[in-house]
């Protein structure tokens, strides 16, 4: 068998088709845990819902452009690549020269596919850019509230992020892990762009053998693997801060504050501390307090923080914690309670965050840029905040907070997207229904029928990493895989780049945006000014030619220097921090400056709404926790057999408390309805007792099917609410949500979203 190298976001390997004609997909032989997602990939390539050809909506065909309740609803048409190019080359210039630039919404978020030439978004942002440029997004689902308060706190976002302790110094040094959200195996097989060795299990193992001790903070159990022993908090989901505000309040009422880290580091301290001993609002954050929120014992918190203080601690949070409504609390209460214990810039102490949440936090792979496409500037400067959009949709000319400035949302007329599926990562999509009704055109490059594509009026078929050549590596990674080309394109399926190419053509950029070059041109191109800057470092590299016949080439190892805190810790003036003061902001004048209610200037305890503590809890008694799935990347390949194997009677399953199953006369395998005033969906019950009971996970990514507002497949994000997390941030907070369930009665609606929609000739 002809075994040909390629990569994904979930690990490298190597394809080809057996005599039968089936896909096979080996791991890459280096990776001593390979991604069971790998196991997604036969099935997909070939899958009933790749777009085959493209297709424009009937009512935009026939109505032409323009708002349209129908978008989501209607059949589409099958055209040819030229009429579609022309009628969408028109339709760019018609908007631009009416409305101007701006009015094009390109921000396009989606993780797209591993494989630096042909990563969708860069493809659409170098196309726009040459254009005359878009509204852009900014930040991340992922971490789109810590990006923004981080640099407040304690001056970057990469310093957190990156250059947190190693695993092997976690393993080597650390004497208790207090994991808030856990380290959940599950995500650490993911790294964007690619990861060929996938060393994180084994240090979790290590770390297991060396009997650190680990404190899980988490309502589910499994977000720490089943062989690290742990002593497990079930907390009441949302309540984090609450626990690590009373954990330092116990460290000021003992005295087991570090005063001398907190005075030559920090800065703010005392106006915490107030605020701790309720000095103005007469509520002293003890661990009493903290009872009644968390419902975890207070006897527990003290001992706990004691511990803390007595022993080498590292404390993590995952980006889960801050997808909620006030996600900046917990992310800067922790770096506050590390700063309390002095040991930030120690080797596996102080603070990290994202571990157990991406592959490559923590991870020991060297630090190499990887070519990539360059993408111009973009001339127009608006933006929004990425997880604002059915806002910006709903309400042009509307203000809103953000860092500090108050904006406004453009106007947008055409929305463009390539790589993404916002009817996946968005939440309310009932609501998002509503909004991508707004704009005169949409226009997805997609390999799938997902309800992304379903909800455009333009869909043009994108190739899938299998059906061209590419190069891709993650941040991190020990290889750069050399991705060949496998199988033909699916039907009339393009590269990005062509459609783009196109596009570019007809609208007179051509020149501009291919450069004359092909995309066999652009990847020995790439690479080898790649080489040439690698080569200038005295490092050797091989020819384009030798590596793409090779199959890939392994960096250079490479010592890796985490040690900014480090730094930091020695010399705080030499190597200050790029915050006001130059130290870690334990308050902020700048953020309290902003006078933000539901962001004041030092961490504090912000009741949220979708919480259990609070008014709503009384007719949605479940707290849902939509996190990510364990059977495959956000939604992506959900057609493929792991993904396919975790559901139950089809639909996504929904993991319950036996007792509050119980009480719901609800049995293991029930179909049941998951709803509250948003919206709902139908999930198949899986009962697990290692969840705290009021808690229910129902992970994001099964494709959206909707019947009216109900989703027959089991999207948590017809649940979810669609508020930013703070003035400060206006981050995803898609993480938790209040429900009820009940036992689904009846027949219920039959799945659609596993084939293609209706698509009639002209
Ligand atoms: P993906 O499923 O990865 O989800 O949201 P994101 O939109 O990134 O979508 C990528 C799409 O790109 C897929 O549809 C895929 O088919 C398409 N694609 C792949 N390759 C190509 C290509 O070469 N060309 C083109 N044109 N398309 C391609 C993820 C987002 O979801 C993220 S990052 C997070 S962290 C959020 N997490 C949560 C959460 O915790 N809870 C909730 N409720 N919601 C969330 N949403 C967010």
């Amino acid at each position: 068998m002809d075994l040909r190298p390629s990569t994904s976001h979930w690990g490298a390997f190597s394809a080809g088709f057996d005599a039968e004609g089936g896909l096979r997909v080996v791991a890459h032989p280096d990776d001593p845990s390979p991604s069971p997602l790998l196991g997604n990939i036969p099935a997909s390539l070939r899958h009933p819902t790749r777009v085959a050809e493209p297709a424009i909506r009937r009512g935009w065909l026939e109505r032409g452009p323009g708002p349209d309740p129908a978008r989501g609803h209607e059949e589409f048409v099958r055209v040819g690549w030229d009429e579609a190019l022309d009628l969408l080359a028109a339709e760019l210039r018609r908007i631009r020269d009416e409305h101007g630039n701006q009015a094009i919404y390109g921000g396009s978020y989606g993780w797209g596919s591993a494989g630096r030439f042909h990563h969708s978004q860069s493809q659409l942002h170098r196309f726009l850019n040459c254009f005359g440029g878009f509204t852009s997004s900014r930040n991340s689902y992922s971490y789109g509230t810590s990006a923004v308060v981080l640099p407040h706190i304690v001056g970057s976002v990469h310093e957190v992020l990156g250059r947190a302790s190693s695993w092997p110094t976690i393993v080597a040094n650390t004497e208790l892990l207090v994991a808030f959200g856990g380290v959940p195996e599950k995500n650490v097989f993911v790294t964007p762009g690619g990861v060929t060795r996938h060393h994180t299990p084994e240090f979790l193992a290590g770390l297991a053998g060396r009997g650190t001790s680990v404190e899980l903070v988490s309502p589910i159990r499994a977000d720490l693997p089943a062989n690290v022993a742990a002593r497990w908090h079930p907390i009441r989901p949302a309540t984090d801060t609450a626990l690590m505000l009373a954990l330092a309040h116990t460290l000021v009422a003992e005295g087991r504050h570090d005063r001398d880290f907190l005075d030559r580091y920090c800065t703010g301290y005392d106006e915490f501390e107030r605020y701790l001993l309720g000095v103005e609002d007469g509520v002293p954050k003890d661990a009493g307090w903290a009872e009644a929120i968390t419902e975890l014992p207070a006897a527990e918190i003290v001992s706990l923080a004691r511990r803390m203080a007595a022993s080498r601690t590292l404390i993590t949070v995952t980006w889960s914690l801050q997808r909620i409504e006030h996600g900046e609390q917990p992310v800067w209460a922790a770096i506050a309670l590390a700063a309390m214990l002095g040991q930030i810039g120690l080797p596996g102490g102080g603070f990290g965050h994202g571990y157990g949440s991406m592959g490559d936090v923590g991870d020991i792979g060297p630090e190499f840029r990887v070519p990539h496409l360059p993408q111009y500037a973009n001339p127009v400067r608006e933006f929004i905040p990425v997880a604002r959009i059915a806002d910006m949709l709903l309400n042009p000319g509307a203000t809103y907070d953000y860092d500090g400035d108050v904006r406004t949302y453009p106007d947008i007329r055409l929305v463009y997207w390539a790589g993404g599926n916002p009817f996946h990562h968005h939440q309310d999509l009932n609501r998002l229904r509503t909004a991508f009704a707004r704009p005169d055109t949409v226009v997805v490059h997609e390999p799938f029928w997902t309800a992304t594509a379903r909800h455009a009026d333009f869909v043009l078929p994108a190739t899938l990493p299998l059906e061209r050549d590419d190069f891709g590596a993650g941040r991190r990674d020990t290889h750069l895989i050399a991705m060949h080309r496998v199988a033909e394109p699916f039907g009339q399926a393009r590269d990005d780049y062509a459609i783009f190419g196109g596009l570019a053509g007809r609208l007179g950029i051509g020149d501009r945006f291919t450069q004359g070059r092909s995309a066999g041109d652009w990847l020995n191109q790439l690479y080898q000014s790649w080489r040439e800057k690698l080569e200038s470092k005295g490092i050797a590299v091989p020819s384009f030619a030798e590596f793409f016949a090779a199959g890939e080439y392994r960096f250079p190892l490479q010592d890796t220097d985490r040690t900014l805190f480090a730094q930091f810790r020695r010399d705080p003036v030499k190597h200050r921090l790029h915050t006001p003061s130059g130290k870690i902001e334990i308050s902020s004048r700048r953020v309290r400056s902003f006078g933000y209610a539901d962001c004041p200037g030092h961490p504090v305890w912000l009741e949220p709404t979708e919480w259990l503590g609070g008014p709503r809890a009384a007719r949605f008694p479940v707290q849902l926790i939509a996190n990510q799935p364990g059977t495959r990347l956000h939604s992506q390949l959900d057609g493929g057999a792991v993904s396919q194997a975790g559901k139950v009677a089809g639909r996504e399953a929904i993991r319950l408390h036996p007792a509050d199953a119980a009480a719901r006369g609800i049995a293991d395998g029930d179909l049941v309805r998951v709803f509250n005033d948003r919206g709902a969906c139908l999930a198949g019950a899986v009962l697990a007792d290692q969840l705290r009971p009021g808690v229910a996970q129902l992970p994001t990514g099964a494709w959206f099917d909707p019947v009216g507002s109900l989703c027959v497949h089991g999207n948590p994000n017809v649940l979810t609410a669609d508020v930013g997390s703070s003035s400060l941030s206006q981050g995803c907070t898609g993480q938790h949500v209040l429900v009820e369930v009940e036992r689904y009665q009846g027949e219920p609606p039959e799945l659609t979203i596993g084939a293609p929609p209706r698509i009639s000739a002209p």
